[in-house]
C-alpha cells in the first residue's frame, strides 16, 4: 500500500474511532449516567482525534534534493514540480505545508525583520498581521508554482541589519554570510512559510516541514529547539554525488541527531542515479552503491538498513510519466515502506492508548455508578421480599435499622468533608509550584539576568539556575501529588471498607515526563551555546537569548501540558468518589421512605416489589449497553479486548 492510502487509511481509523467515542458521550447524557466532567473529557477526545496532526520534516544541507523529495513523495499527481528546487540555494525559509477544515488555499510568509524582535514564530502565528497573505491558484500548476516559488526570495541588506537578525557574518564565507563589493549581504526575504494547500494527506492532518539549508538554520533557533524535536519523523537526506561532507556532518549532529529521540529518524541517500553513466553495468552500479550506503551507515554509526538510497528526481518524473520500470529503479518505493511502516503505527499506538485510557476510565466509573444502583435495588428487594406476610414490629425494625446505617454514613460523610478541605488546600499549593505564574516571573528574572551579564560564564549561569529552578518545582510537585495520593488512598479504603462503596483504588500520577523535557531541552540548549561560543562577544549575546526566548516558550509548552494534566488527574481521582457518596446517599434516602411507606400501607408491597423487578431489569440492559459501547470503541481502534466492568449477579 502507497503512503497516500495508507495515510487514508488512518485518517479512516480516526474518523471511526470519533464516531464510537461520540456514540458513548450520546448514550451517557441521554441515560444520565455521566456528569458534566464526563462529557468535558470526551470532549477532549474528540477534540485530539478529529485535529490530530503528523509532523515528517526534511532536514539536509542546501541542495540535496529535499524539495525534489516531497514533490516525489506527495506531489507527482500535479503532473510537475509544485516546490521549486533546482540547483544552488533554492528554499530559503522553512516551509510548513498543512491544511485544516475551513482554511483557504494560501501561502503565508513572516519578513524576516520581525528576527529584529524577540517573539518567535510559534507565537508570531498568533497575529495574522505580521504575515503576508497571498491566496494560491490552485487549478493553474504554473500559477501555483510562481506563488510557492516565493519561500526562495532573497533581499540585499548591510552587514549591521543582518547581524541585528541574528545572521553570522563572515568576510571569507566559510562561516557564515560573505559581505559583496559594496559591504551588502544577501539574506532570505522571508523568515518562515506556511503553505494552505488542499491535499488529500494534508487534509488528513500530515504537516510537511521543508527546511533551507545549513546557514539559514543556523540562525533560527526555534527549528531546533523545537520544530524538529516535535515532529514525529525526521528525514535527514544526503547526495550520492557529495557523499558526506562535512557540512553534512554538522547538520547531522547538531539539528537531526542532538536530541534524544532516535525513533523515526531515517537517512536518504539521494540522487543514486549519477551512478547511472551508461559506462558501468548493473552489477558494478550496484556495487558501487552498496559501498557508499555502507559507508554512510558508518559515518553516521547507523545501522545499515536505516538509510536508504533513492532518486528523488527520477522518481518524480517515473510518477508523472507512469513508469513503472524506471519508478523500481528510483528504489523510493522502499522508503515509502518504511516511512509508513514506522511513523503511522507509532503515531496510531499513541492515539490508540490515550483515548482508550480516557474512555476505558469512564465506562468504569459509569458501570461503577450503575452497578451500585442495582446493588440498592437489590438489597431493597431482598428486604420486601423478606417483609412478605411478616407483621409490623419487623416492619420497624427494619426501619431502625435503615436509620442507624444513614446516620453511620452521615458520619462519615463529616469526615469526608474534613479531608476535602485538607485536599483543596494541597491542591492549591500544587497548582502554586505548578502554575504558569511561578513560570512567568522566574523567566523574566533569567532574562534581566542575561541582560545584565556582559560575560558567556554569567549567561550560562543564568540558564543553569532557569533550568534548576523548574526542575525544583516539578520536584515539590511531585511531592505535592504523593501527599494527595495517600490521602485520597485513605479515604477510598474507608469507604470502601466501612460503607461497602465499590471504588477502583485511584490511579497515580507522575511528573517524570515533563522533568524529561525540561532535561531533553537543556541539552538541546546547551549544544546550541556551545556551537556560538566560537563567536565574538556581541553576536553571541544576541544569539544566546533569541534561543532563550526559544526555550521559555518551549518550557511554557510543557508546564501548560503539566498544568492540564494535574487537573484532569484531580479531577478523575476526586470525581468517582464524590459520585458514588451522593449515590450512596440517595439510596439510604430512598430506602428510607420505601420502608416508610410500607409501614404505613403494607398492602402496597408487592406493587414495590414488582417495581424494583423492573427497575432491576432495566439496569441490567443498560450494563449491556454500556458494554457494547466500550466494546465499539475497542473494535474501532483496532484493540482486541473490552474493559473489564464489575460483575454481578443480574
Ligand atoms: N540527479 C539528480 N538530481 C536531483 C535529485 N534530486 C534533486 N536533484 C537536483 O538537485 C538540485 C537541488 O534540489 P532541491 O530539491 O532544490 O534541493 P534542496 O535540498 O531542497 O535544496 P535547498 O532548498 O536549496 O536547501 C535540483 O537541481 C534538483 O533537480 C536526484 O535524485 N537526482
Ligand atoms: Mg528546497
Amino acid at each position: 500500500m502507497g503512503l497516500i492510502d495508507q495515510f487514508s487509511e488512518y485518517g479512516r481509523w480516526r474518523a471511526d474511532a470519533a464516531r464510537s467515542v461520540g456514540q458513548l458521550r450520546h448514550w451517557l447524557t441521554q441515560n444520565e449516567v455521566g456528569d458534566a466532567q464526563a462529557d468535558l473529557r470526551l470532549h477532549y477526545v474528540l477534540d485530539r482525534l478529529q485535529e490530530d496532526k503528523l509532523t515528517v520534516a526534511f532536514v539536509a544541507e542546501f541542495s540535496r534534493g529535499k524539495s525534489e523529495l516531497i514533490n516525489a513523495l506527495f506531489f507527482a499527481d500535479y503532473g510537475n514540480r509544485v516546490l521549486p528546487s533546482s540547483a544552488g540555494r533554492t528554499t530559503m525559509c522553512p516551509t510548513e505545508l498543512q491544511w485544516s477544515d475551513g482554511d483557504t488555499p494560501q501561502i503565508r510568509l513572516l519578513p524576516i525583520e520581525t528576527r529584529a524582535e524577540h517573539a518567535t514564530v510559534s507565537e508570531l502565528k498568533r497575529y495574522p498581521e505580521m504575515w503576508s497573505e497571498h491566496p494560491l491558484d490552485i487549478e493553474s500548476t504554473t500559477a501555483l508554482q510562481g506563488a510557492l516559488a516565493r519561500v526562495g526570495e532573497v533581499r540585499q541588506v548591510s552587514q549591521a541589519d543582518a547581524e541585528r537578525y541574528g545572521f553570522v557574518i563572515d568576510p571569507s564565507g566559510d562561516n557564515g554570510l560573505q559581505p559583496d563589493a559594496d559591504g551588502q549581504v544577501e539574506i532570505p526575504r522571508w523568515r518562515h512559510a506556511i503553505i494552505h494547500f488542499r491535499h488529500p494527506l494534508l487534509e488528513q492532518g500530515l504537516v510537511i516541514l521543508d527546511t533551507p539549508g545549513l546557514n539559514a538554520i543556523g540562525a533560527e533557533p526555534e527549528l531546533t529547539l523545537s520544530l524538529l524535536p516535535n515532529a514525529h519523523a525526521v528525514l535527514f537526506i544526503l547526495a550520492a554525488d557529495t557523499g558526506v561532507t562535512h557540512s553534512d556532518m554538522a547538520v547531522w549532529r547538531d539539528y537531526v541527531n542532538a536530541g534524544q529521540r532516535r525513533d523515526g529518524r531515517l537517512v536518504v541517500l539521494n540522487k543514486i542515479d549519477s551512478l547511472w553513466d551508461g559506462l558501468r553495468d548493473e552489477a558494478r552500479i550496484r556495487e558501487e552503491l552498496d559501498r557508499q550506503t555502507r559507508s554512510v551507515a558508518r559515518d553516521l554509526k547507523l545501522d545499515v538498513a536505516k538509510v536508504f538510497p533513492i532518486s528523488a528526481q527520477k522518481a518524480l518524473l517515473a510518477r508523472i510519466q507512469n513508469d513503472d520500470a524506471l519508478f523500481e529503479r528510483s528504489q523510493l518505493g522502499m522508503l515509502e515502506h518504511a516511512l509508513t511502516d514506522q511513523l503511522l503505527p507509532a503515531k496510531q499506538q499513541i492515539v490508540r492508548t490515550t483515548t482508550l485510557g480516557e474512555t476505558d476510565d469512564l465506562v468504569r466509573q459509569a458501570d461503577e455508578l450503575l452497578a451500585s444502583r442495582q446493588r440498592g435495588v437489590q438489597e431493597q428487594l431482598a428486604e420486601l421480599t423478606e417483609l412478605r406476610g411478616k407483621n409490623q414490629n419487623v416492619i420497624e425494625y427494619m426501619m431502625r435499622k435503615v436509620r442507624s446505617e444513614k446516620d453511620e454514613f452521615d458520619a462519615g460523610l463529616k469526615k469526608y468533608y474534613a479531608v476535602r478541605s485538607v485536599f483543596t488546600n494541597l491542591t492549591n499549593n500544587l497548582l502554586g509550584h505548578l502554575g504558569l505564574d511561578a513560570l512567568r516571573d522566574e523567566t523574566r528574572r533569567t532574562r534581566e539576568a542575561m541582560l545584565e551579564s556582559s560575560f558567556s560564564r554569567g549567561l550560562r549561569e543564568a540558564m543553569t539556575g532557569f533550568f534548576k529552578h523548574l526542575r525544583g518545582n516539578l520536584a515539590k510537585s511531585e511531592d505535592e501529588v504523593e501527599e494527595i495520593s495517600g490521602m485520597l488512598g485513605v479515604m477510598y479504603k474507608r469507604f470502601t471498607v466501612e460503607h461497602g462503596l465499590k471504588l477502583t483504588p485511584p490511579s497515580g500520577f507522575s511528573t517524570l515526563r515533563y522533568a524529561r523535557e525540561i532535561d531533553q531541552l537543556e541539552r538541546a540548549f546547551d549544544q546550541q551555546l556551545n556551537n556560538t561560543l566560537t563567536l565574538i562577544t556581541t553576536e553571541k549575546h544576541t544569539l544566546t537569548q533569541k534561543f532563550f526566548e526559544t526555550v521559555a516558550v518551549q518550557a511554557r509548552r510543557t508546564f501548560e501540558v503539566a498544568n492540564r494534566d494535574v487537573e484532569q488527574w484531580l479531577r478523575a481521582v476526586m470525581s468517582p468518589l464524590e459520585t458514588q457518596v451522593r449515590e450512596y446517599q440517595l439510596q439510604l434516602k430512598r430506602r428510607l421512605e420505601s420502608v416508610k411507606r410500607i409501614h404505613q400501607a403494607t398492602d402496597t408491597l408487592e406493587d414495590r416489589i414488582v417495581e424494583l423487578q423492573q427497575q432491576d431489569q432495566s439496569l441490567t440492559k443498560l450494563r449491556a449497553e454500556l458494554a457494547d459501547n466500550a466494546s465499539d470503541i475497542h473494535r474501532a481502534l483496532g484493540a482486541s479486548s473490552a474493559p473489564e466492568t464489575t460483575s454481578i449477579a443480574a
